[in-house]
């Protein structure tokens, strides 16, 4: 059976399932085909993943939608944080020419990349809303490269199923699985509207993730992971959100 009818199949299959309160099968069904978020424990479980694998089947590959430049806002809002560390400030009166991402795990290749080295990758922008769960938004052009051209540059490895990556703020750290990682709007971003991206906005890099909530666009990233499985980070659930109620996969 092709990928595409098949895909129709499940989809049709979980929407029935859904309708029925069958979360039973519905959960064979995403053990199945390997769509069980890494929150798919707990109280909200059998719900988390019924939204992710739904969503996986529904929407993969769909697009974030993008806006035109006349729709930029103008006050763009951002959640105050003050400079995280005192390491950040010093490289902030550096003009962050010491910043590394390094990124490392299930990767042929372990690199340490500088802002110039993402620079004179492929560049691309998307003008795309960021949308906090608490119900405000905003939009911008974001400009920055695609974190799937890093994932080439380092030669992840095919049986990785995750990139968790992790902001120089303490505690901040979050993960996409391959499919959002790879997607051409998911970038690592350094520029916003008509200069570099603000410290505010998470300058000097940002993870952008415009098909989930705000909170997945984790600010001031430092350190990619490559990993077949996220039980080994923190408290094993994708990310602190679920900690605190909110879902791994936060797909808007
Ligand atoms: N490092 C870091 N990144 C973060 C946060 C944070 O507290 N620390 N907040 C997140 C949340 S909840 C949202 S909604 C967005 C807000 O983005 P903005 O400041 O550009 O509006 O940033 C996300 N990235
Ligand atoms: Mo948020």
């Amino acid at each position: 059976m092709s990928g595409f009818s098949r895909r129709k199949l499940i989809a049709g299959g979980l929407a029935a399932t859904a309708s029925a309160a069958g979360l039973a099968v519905a959960d064979r069904l995403t053990r199945r085909y390997g769509l069980l978020p890494p929150d798919a424990g707990g109280i909200f479980g059998p719900g988390e993943t019924l939204t992710y694998a739904a969503q996986s089947l529904l929407t993969a590959h769909r697009p974030a939608r993008e806006f035109s430049r006349s729709m930029i806002s103008k006050d763009p809002f951002a959640v105050p944080i003050a400079p995280p560390t005192d390491a950040f400030k010093r490289s902030q009166a550096l003009g962050f020419t010491d910043w590394r991402l390094t990124v490392d795990g299930m990767v042929a290749r372990p690199t340490a990349f500088s802002l110039a080295d993402l620079r004179a990758m492929p560049v691309r922008n998307q003008i795309t809303e960021v949308a906090c769960e608490e119900g405000w938004s905003y939009v911008a052009e974001w400009i920055g490269t695609p974190l799937s051209e890093v994932l080439r540059e380092v030669g992840a490895l095919p049986h990785a199923r995750y990139v968790a990556y992790f902001s120089v703020e303490p505690d901040q750290w979050d993960s996409l699985d391959m499919g959002e990682a790879l997607h051409p709007q998911t970038f690592l971003t350094m520029g916003m509207n008509d200069g570099a991206l603000p410290a505010a906005f998470g300058g000097p890099l940002r993870m952008r993730v415009p098909m989930q909530l705000g909170y997945k666009n984790l600010k001031f990233l430092h350190h990619i992971t490559v990993t077949d499985s996220m039980k080994r980070f923190g408290k094993g659930l994708g990310s602190t959100s679920p900690e605190g109620g909110y879902a791994w996969f936060a797909g808007i």
